[in-house]
């Protein structure tokens, strides 16, 4: 395992060490590089974990406990200092070590940019793939100042391998113009993610679905925390309602990312993120 070494972390709440034992795996990845305004992601899985410490193990919407959930920590994904490309190519082999073992990877981030490499991955084992994004965000850019490889380019990316028509951007309220023309190309839904996930929810139920939540996509009032805040966005119970509804999905992946410590003095966007977590680890259930 030298090539892709895993950093001892804080566990997730209610994880257990062993990730080769377990179904579901937590993999802290602090991709920080490309981000166009704030930094500073790479923090984002060890808070994330510092503060689900603080939810309890039990839902009682869900009326499960995380005591009964097959999951682990695998820790952090160590990358590279400065190499984007090989940071991308690790991100992409553990992602592909995961799940040539049956292993269903969920991903701390990290910046967005960190889809890209598991989503490859991913299509490796389920070429039907569908992607399933809440961003505030459409990340629809072809370049950023001529580089190609960037979070605001990474649904593009994933838009020119698998096809618009099998992704569904939803609560998306940024974007350029002609980022715009090619997320048209996709099932785009523009600022809500609860009514679009009820209409959806059927189309997609079966296919394998690789599922990205980008904090962004809530309202900077409850999610303050992250590089690059939108006004007007869906609130915290609005993304648990939506959470709710990928019960019973086929989720082989899923990743949760821009969650920016610096910007969260009050802790409430890492720990959002750490409810959000449990309760799409509760669903494994
Ligand atoms: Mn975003």
């Amino acid at each position: 395992m030298t090539e892709l070494p895993l950093e001892y972390t804080e566990k997730f709440l209610g994880a257990e060490d062993n990730w080769q034992k377990s179904q579901n795996v937590i993999l802290g990845v602090p991709l920080d590089i490309t981000t166009t305004f704030r930094p500073g992601t790479r923090f984002g899985p060890r808070e994330i974990r510092f503060l689900s410490h603080s939810l309890e193990l039990y839902s009682p919407f869900q009326k499960r406990s995380l005591e009964r959930i097959d999951f682990a920590d695998a820790g952090d994904l160590m990358l590279p200092a400065g190499d984007l490309q090989g940071s991308l190519n690790r991100i992409e082999r553990m992602v592909d070590v995961f799940l040539s073992d049956s292993h269903r990877p969920f991903i701390l981030g990290g910046e967005h940019l960190l889809t890209w490499p598991a989503v490859k991955a991913c299509l490796k084992y389920h070429p039907d793939l569908v992607i399933l994004v809440w961003d505030a965000h459409g990340d629809m850019r072809k370049d950023k100042d001529g580089y190609s490889l960037n979070h605001g380019t990474v649904m593009n990316l994933i838009r020119e391998a698998v096809g618009g028509e099998r992704m569904y951007l939803m609560g998306v309220r940024s974007e350029c113009e002609t980022g715009m023309e090619r997320a048209r190309e996709t099932n785009i839904f523009l600022q809500d993610v609860l009514e679009p996930m009820k209409r959806v929810r059927e189309e997609i139920m079966g296919k394998p679905v690789y599922f990205s939540l980008d904090i962004d996509v809530v309202d900077p009032a409850f999610a303050p925390g992250t590089g690059a805040p939108e006004p007007a966005g869906i609130t915290s119970r609005e993304l648990m309602s939506a959470l709710a509804l990928l019960e019973d999905l086929n989720i082989v992946g899923a990743d949760l990312v821009e969650v920016a410590p610096a910007y969260d003095p009050s802790q409430i966007t890492a720990l959002l993120a750490a409810r959000s977590m449990r309760e799409l680890l509760l669903m494994q259930g």
